[in-house]
């Protein structure tokens, strides 16, 4: 009875997405095959835009309307931000006179640091947190490969926010075809990812190589113990108990599933982009510091990232 009730369509179950790089374009790509979804963009160059998705069951376009982020516009009811960490706020910024008081901000950023800063700022709205295993890149701007299915989880981050808003909107995810799980703990979600990214993205950067190819290296090999080390500590503080041998089991499993992949981090170097490294290890070393402990290997890294691109 509860599960069908949460089912009913509900009214206004537009979307705006923020952000339509590969995750945000996978999210507006699906959503769109059951409601509206309009795009959000900064320098918009034509009112719509047509996105093409490939995965294993073949190829699928649409053709979305775009609104500029800073002109006047109908409310917005529902808000997925989908850009890069460092962006998540000053975006926000930028479409806020558009939201309502009821508006639903859903935050789908990489790392820890920049949720807060948006709850901090407009904690006046029901705020969420989506992390996701969906592996997705990016052929050209409009070109989107859905390379590995995953899962995704969902969960409020703020009094504001309710894990039943989250659980209907993780069903209307799923019945877009994206597997979707609600949960009343998505900082421990958080943190897990944080882990994983620390562990993988800046040695793939400062190797320059796919996920797979990092067990080969010795630069890798001999930091890993010890930054896992850094990592559980930090978590256990954080409020989430875990040990460096089991991280370090979840890093593996997750360097073999994602064998070929170009993790992110290296993509934005290999694009000329500014990384995420501020949000990923960045975050580590800061949370670290403010709890009393040295991080020094993630220190290290976040230098030699930044060095690659500042
Ligand atoms: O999340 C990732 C990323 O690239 O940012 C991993 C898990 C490392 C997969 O590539």
């Amino acid at each position: 009875m509860g599960h069908l009730a949460m089912t009913q369509p509900t009214p206004h179950e537009d979307w705006h997405i923020l952000g339509a790089g590969a995750l945000g374009g996978l999210w507006a790509v699906r959503l769109s095959q059951l409601m509206p979804v309009y795009l959000l963009a900064r320098n918009p160059t034509s009112p719509s835009r047509a996105l093409h998705l490939q995965d294993q069951q073949g190829s699928q376009s649409r053709t979305l309307p775009v609104e500029p982020i800073n002109a006047p516009g109908a409310p917005i009811r529902q808000l997925l931000v989908a850009t890069k960490s460092y962006d998540a706020l000053p975006a926000l910024q930028a479409v806020s006179h558009r939201l309502l008081p009821n508006t639903a901000i859903y935050l789908m950023q990489n790392g820890l640091g920049s949720q807060e800063a948006v709850v901090r700022q407009y904690s006046r709205y029901p705020i969420y947190a989506v992390t996701t295993t969906e592996g997705a890149n990016r052929r050209s701007p409009d070109e989107i490969i859905h390379a590995g299915r995953g899962q995704s989880w969902i969960g409020p981050l703020n009094e504001r926010a309710s894990l039943a808003r989250a659980n209907v909107t993780a069903c209307r995810f799923r019945e877009a075809g994206l597997e979707s799980q609600a949960t009343p703990d998505i900082r421990h979600r958080l943190w897990l990812k944080l882990a994983i990214n620390c562990a993988i993205n800046p040695f793939t950067a400062v190797l320059n190589c796919p996920n797979g190819e990092l067990i080969h290296y010795a630069f890798f090999n001999e930091r890993l113990p010890a930054l896992c080390e850094e990592v559980a500590q930090a978590m256990s503080l954080a409020g989430y108990p875990t040990t460096a041998t089991a991280l370090q089991t979840q890093v593996q499993e997750v360097i073999s599933g994602t064998a070929a992949n170009i993790s992110s981090m290296l993509q934005d170097i290999r694009a000329g982009r500014r990384t995420e490294i501020d949000a990923i290890n960045g975050y580590l070393v800061q949370f670290s510091q403010a709890q009393g402990l040295q991080a020094p290997i993630n220190e290290d890294l976040v230098q030699r990232v930044l060095a690659l691109h500042p």
